[in-house]
């Protein structure tokens, strides 16, 4: 095993700096925080699991550890299918250690995970690699995953947030708009059924990040 191959990393992915990262959560709570006055949203808050009879309060509801970033690979310490050769390849190569803008459209939120949708540029997607889950039974395009976990539900592991985010495309992409709730300072509020909220965002959020990977 040569040393390169021995280090492979958990993840590829744009880590957030840190400005951008505070900004981001500054949002994420603030948007919390609204969706816990709106009558629309406690009408809807059986969709939430709760323990006895405590209310449930979404601002308490989301954790999240390390860094933010929006994962390109998963490489798993290279246990995970086409790792090695994502790694190897000339525009990882090229690309490891630049800074890029990350632009931001949605904000979305479920019982199990909080949010944000990532529109990749063309030069990004040459950073995305094919991706299974993303290409199974829809034709959603290369880069629909992309996202930024905010925070997740206890108990929930952050890949979720993708499976979620695919989740809410393909309703979409059936045709279903979500029943918009509220306008909010952001854009629009929409509910989907099932605890999935979507915020569209007026103005994308957009702010810088760096190609690197996360090795735990
Ligand atoms: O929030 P994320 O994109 O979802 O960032 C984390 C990161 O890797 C470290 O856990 C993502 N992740 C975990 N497992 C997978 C997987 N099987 N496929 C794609 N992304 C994954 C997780």
């Amino acid at each position: 095993v040569s040393l390169e191959d021995a280090y492979l990393p958990f993840y590829f992915g744009w880590f957030l700096r840190h400005t951008f990262q505070d900004e981001l959560e500054g949002v994420a709570k603030g948007f919390l925080k609204t969706l816990d006055s709106l009558e629309a949203f406690k009408k809807h808050l059986s969709d939430f699991p709760r323990e006895g009879e405590d209310v449930v309060k979404v601002e308490q509801y989301f954790q999240h550890t390390g860094p933010l970033h929006c994962t390109t690979k998963f490489c798993d310490y290279g246990k995970a299918a086409g790792a090695k050769e994502y790694a190897k390849s000339q525009v990882v190569q090229q690309s490891y250690g630049s800074m890029t803008e990350l632009k931001l459209q949605a904000l979305f939120l479920t019982p199990r995970t909080l949010g944000a949708r990532v529109a990749l540029t063309q030069e990004q997607l040459q950073l995305w690699p094919s991706d299974p889950k993303e290409e199974a039974g829809s034709n959603l395009p290369p880069g629909s995953r992309a996202h930024i976990t905010l925070g997740c539900a206890q108990g929930v592991e952050p890949v979720q947030t993708g499976v979620d985010l695919l989740q809410i495309l393909q309703l979409q992409q059936q045709g279903q708009e979500g029943e918009k709730v509220e306008d909010l300072e952001l854009g629009p509020l929409s509910y989907y059924g099932n605890g999935i909220w979507v915020l569209s965002l007026r103005e994308p959020i957009i702010g810088p990040a760096l190609f690197s990977s996360f090795h735990g």
